[in-house]
């Protein structure tokens, strides 16, 4: 009787030992980071701030904030084929009113609203692509060319 509970004891050691499950990097409580895309019309557009840094194999919320009177991208190539995209979020006030699942590789982001990009950094690089390709309403100079310029590093 004793040489069975101790066997069954060694039994359900080894089974808590043995990896039956599988880790999700994407189940993980997510670290929140924002960028502000600030500026106005004629004079100067940018991201604040214009560097992000992020870690391989964090879940990151990335908060856009657009402050400003246009409408702004946030592009990054190189930054998209880096990440593991969870999903981006749109809320509005508290209400969730949207999820967009699958790869992106840009967001573009009205006056005044804010929208999550939910996402796991795979691959680490020092990105200089960051940009917003939008034209000024007035003088047709692009966004990029008035400051809306950035860097991305994932360690
Ligand atoms: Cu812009």
């Amino acid at each position: 009787m004793i040489r069975i509970f101790f066997i069954l004891i060694i039994f359900s050691l080894i089974y808590k030992e043995t990896p039956l499950y599988s880790a999700d990097l994407t189940k993980q409580k997510p670290i929140t980071k924002k960028v502000y895309f600030k500026g106005q019309r004629s004079t100067k557009y940018y991201f604040e701030p214009s560097t992000l840094e992020f870690n391989v194999g964090k879940l990151y919320k990335l908060d856009l904030i657009n402050q400003s009177d246009a409408k702004h991208y946030f592009a990054s190539t190189k930054f998209s084929n880096s990440i593991f995209t969870r999903k981006v979020q749109l809320t509005l006030g508290e209400k969730k009113v949207a999820e967009i699942k699958g790869n992106i590789r840009e967001i573009e982001v009205f006056p005044s609203y804010k929208i999550e990009w939910w996402f796991v950094p795979i691959k680490t690089g020092e990105f200089n692509d960051l940009e917003c390709n939008v034209k000024d309403k007035n003088s047709s100079i692009s966004h990029k060319d008035m400051g809306m310029v950035g860097k991305i590093i994932i360690k």
